[in-house]
């Protein structure tokens, strides 16, 4: 399988698709660029000794494609040529010339019909007679068999999508990470919310230092959707500061928490707020 690909860096993904769907069949992906010749890319595939080169034409490549395989059919007339890809077209006026070179040219998104295309190329299409050694002319019974890949059933497709879709989502693997985020909770204790209080004052009043308020954050984030709108009567949770610093990992998802809510104050305009925060994280 043969793809030349153009001047932005990209990988040939159609021919990766093909080659998942070949099944047993033995086969190898060549990638090259416009910048290698007709010349040095015919020496290249001969050496894999193919009994059938499948080429992904596009409009960036269809010359270099034509090419190659006006070569191929001159000195290596008895491999079978595949094609397939956008710029397979039959009828187009400009595109025409690949389907004097091809043996098959596929129409379509080729991935289910591909093992059968590359089987039937193997073992039972029968070589186009070749008049003289250096040269292949077509007659009227001679031309490229043409296969229309089937579109791909997207209804079903779709239909089992919307199915997924529809389920319930799983529930969250550990509940305890999720309302804490990894903080500690063993020796936390309950506040109720009243009114005045703001998170860095309560922070302030439980640890002597309100930039630690994201700790109170991680341990009521079930309850708290924005650090800047308490509501009086709010539960909150404050866990044990002294707790959560000696354990390593509730220590790493506080720095991190600190780390985001830096980011967050800085946006709100509190550029102060945030380096206290990120000071923390440097002790
Ligand atoms: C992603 C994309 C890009 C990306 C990456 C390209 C890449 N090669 O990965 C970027 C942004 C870089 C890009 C750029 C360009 N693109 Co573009 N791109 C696409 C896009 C949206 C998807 C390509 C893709 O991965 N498709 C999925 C694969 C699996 O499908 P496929 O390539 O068609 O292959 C299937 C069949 O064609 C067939 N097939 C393919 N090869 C072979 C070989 C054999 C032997 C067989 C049997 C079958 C077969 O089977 C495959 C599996 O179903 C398509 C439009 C589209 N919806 O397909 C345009 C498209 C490929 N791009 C196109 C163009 C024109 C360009 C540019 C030239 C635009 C420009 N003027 O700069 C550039 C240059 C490309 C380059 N490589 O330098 C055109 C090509 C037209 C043509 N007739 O060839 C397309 C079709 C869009 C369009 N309708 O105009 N593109």
């Amino acid at each position: 399988m043969v793809a030349i690909n153009a001047g932005y860096a990209h990988s040939a993904f159609a021919l990766r698709c093909l080659l998942a769907n070949l099944g047993t069949q033995e086969a190898r992906l060549i990638e090259t660029d416009g910048d290698t010749s007709p010349v040095e890319l015919c020496e290249r595939l001969l050496k894999e000794r193919p009994t059938v080169i499948g080429f992904s034409v596009y409009i960036w490549n269809y010359d270099a494609v034509v090419r190659t395989m006006r070569l191929l059919r001159r000195i290596a007339p008895d491999v079978r040529l595949v094609v397939g890809g956008p710029n397979v077209v039959p009828g187009d006026e400009v595109a025409h010339e690949i389907f004097e070179y091809a043996d098959t040219a596929v129409v379509g998104e080729a991935e289910g019909v591909a093992r059968d295309v590359f089987a039937d190329s193997f073992r039972h299409a029968p070589l186009v007679t070749r008049h003289s050694k250096y040269e292949r002319r077509k007659t009227k019974d001679e031309r490229c068999g043409i296969v229309h890949a089937p579109p791909p059933a997207l209804e079903e497709f779709t239909e089992n999508m919307l199915e997924e879709l529809n389920q319930p989502p799983p529930p969250p693997p550990d509940p305890f990470i999720r309302h804490t985020r990894g903080a500690i909770l063993d020796d936390s204790i309950e506040y109720i919310v009243q009114p005045g209080d703001t998170l860095s004052g309560i922070a302030r009043r439980f640890y002597q230092d309100g930039s630690y308020y994201p700790l109170i954050l991680m341990a009521s984030s079930d309850v708290i959707s924005d650090p800047d709108r308490l509501e009086v009567g709010m539960r909150l949770t404050i866990p044990s500061l002294g707790t959560n610093l000696e354990d390593s990992k509730a220590k790493d998802s506080l720095w991190s928490v600190l780390l985001d809510m830096a980011i967050l104050e800085e946006q709100r305009g509190r550029p102060g707020t945030a380096t206290r925060l990120r000071n923390h994280t440097r002790e």
